[in-house]
């Protein structure tokens, strides 16, 4: 940077600060002759440190202080202290948040490609998922993001959603009848559960576990590593394991931050959040295996979801699939599939 302008920025910057208390969330001052400068980036995610997302979260904070020698540092917080995935997502296009890691499942309003990962049974392994992901559909998909003011560097894991609830065991289509099901704020889960005879309430989050306890819904959807670290066990009775969608989490930076940095910083961040992820993806994984056991020992009575029951909802839900994969972007769709039917051996 030209140190005539970056005089004037520091010059703007602490007006800026004093006066208005932030300018936003990217504090710069100095830099070096390696062209690191020393910034704090704010990064917040929906769930707690112990889940494998803030595992990963402290992964990526390690990597990018050790390879700055501690000039770039990464204020974390958790658990939706800044807000949800569609909060924080707004927080990084406005530039008063750097970093945010959400489901991909919030943001079809805005960035509506996202959308073909969430149909169901469309991924049979974590490894199908990451194949789909890092090769050219995910990309093609994070390339869409900088016209919203956002930066999508990698792809980490939520994972295979089930159904938890208070009211019976759901172990048939029919058992899905009548049950008021928190879903997340997303058009094809919204009219899945629809097509399954539930009644489905869309959420932030954050709210799901006051809305369970109230009784206001009956019951929710999410990986077992996330029913087990946000304690739904503790106001749920019932858990199928249904593993009906994948969902992806998506490493977001904002484009005014990412602008901001020098080429050798964002290389850095970049591959900070793609070794990350690979750390994240991997203790994910772990800890959905492990949490089956943990969730048992808490007393949430579970049961299987048979292959026959899930082919029932396959045929019932294909006219969303139609619908949206249409809605979405029918290349894209097309060229999804026929990467998975290739790794699946089919063609
Ligand atoms: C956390 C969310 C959560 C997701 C949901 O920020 O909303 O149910 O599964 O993990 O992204």
């Amino acid at each position: 940077m030209k140190k005539k302008l970056k005089g004037l920025m520091i010059g703007l910057a602490i007006p800026c600060l004093v006066v208005l208390g932030a300018c936003g969330s990217t504090e710069t001052s100095g830099s070096s002759e390696t062209g690191i400068q020393e910034r704090t980036l704010r990064a917040g995610i929906g769930l707690p440190k112990e889940h494998p997302e803030g595992q990963g979260l402290a992964k990526f904070k390690e990597i990018v202080e050790e390879k700055t020698d501690g000039k770039i540092t990464i204020d974390a917080y958790y658990n939706a202290q800044l807000g949800d995935d569609q909060k924080m997502v707004g927080g990084l296009q406005a530039g008063t948040l750097d970093i945010t890691i959400p489901s991909t499942s919030p943001m079809v309003g805005t960035i509506k490609q996202f959308g073909i990962f969430d149909f169901p049974f469309l991924f049979n392994s974590g490894e199908e998922a990451d194949a789909v992901l890092d090769g050219p559909v995910g990309q093609k998909v994070l390339d869409k993001l900088p016209q919203h003011g956002l930066v999508g560097l990698a792809y980490w894991e939520n994972g295979f959603r089930n159904l938890t609830n208070s009211v019976h065991p759901v172990d048939s289509v029919e058992d899905f009848e009548g049950l008021k099901i928190r879903t997340m704020q997303n058009e094809v889960h919204l009219d899945v559960f629809k097509k399954l005879g539930a009644n489905p309430t869309p959420m932030p989050f954050s709210e799901v576990f006051t809305a369970l306890e109230g009784q206001t819904i009956d019951g929710q959807e999410n990986p077992l590593a996330t029913i087990l670290s946000n304690k739904f066990y503790e106001v749920q009775d019932y858990l199928s394991l249904t593993k009906h969608v994948y969902t992806p989490f998506v490493f977001l930076i904002s484009k005014m931050t990412w602008d901001d940095l020098s080429e050798e910083e964002q290389k850095i961040i970049k591959e900070a959040a793609i070794e990350a992820g690979e750390y994240q993806r991997k203790a994910n994984r772990k800890a959905n295996e492990e949490a089956l056991e943990e969730l048992k020992a808490e007393g949430i009575k579970v049961n299987e979801f048979s292959q026959k029951e899930k082919e029932k909802i396959k045929e019932l839900i294909q006219p969303v699939i139609d619908k949206y994969s249409k809605k979405y972007g029918e290349d894209l769709y097309q060229q999804m599939n026929e990467q998975l039917k290739k790794m699946r051996g089919e063609n």
